[in-house]
């Protein structure tokens, strides 16, 4: 059982549709960050960056944070869609790190700053 430590940011919606995509069990823990709930020292030790999402797998006693990470976790788990080949591999793997390095932050500051500054 996977336990998904989230809120409804987009960061945390990868994750729940990749459990959903890939037919994962998983429960909930739901991590209001913007009360700082991220600051707790229980969750801290789990996501030591102070942030959402986090997995714990109860089945393999492993915790992982950062959602690329945790989708080539589940990838690994699940057995799919990671290809084998490498030419596949490595174009999932760019896409993968491309959107960490380079699409998600982009849109984080953006949502912070317009969130920031009263505009929806
Ligand atoms: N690189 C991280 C980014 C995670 C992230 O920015 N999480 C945000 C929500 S989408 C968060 O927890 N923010 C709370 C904070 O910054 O205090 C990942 O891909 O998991």
């Amino acid at each position: 059982m996977i336990e998904l430590y989230t809120r409804n940011t987009s960061n945390g919606h990868k994750i729940s549709i990749a459990l959903e995509e890939l037919g994962l069990p998983y429960v909930i823990r739901p991590v209001n960050t913007f009360v700082g709930e991220q600051f707790a020292p229980e969750f801290v030790a789990l996501s030591p960056n102070a942030k959402i999402p986090v997995i714990v797998d109860t089945d393999s006693g492993l915790t992982v944070y950062e959602s690329n990470t945790i989708l080539l976790y589940l990838a690994g788990k699940a057995g799919r869609p990671m290809p084998t080949d490498a030419a596949r591999r490595f174009d999932a793997l760019q896409l993968l790190f491309f959107q960490a390095a380079s699409i998600g932050p982009i849109f984080g500051q953006r949502r912070k700053i317009r969130r920031r500054s009263g505009s929806a």
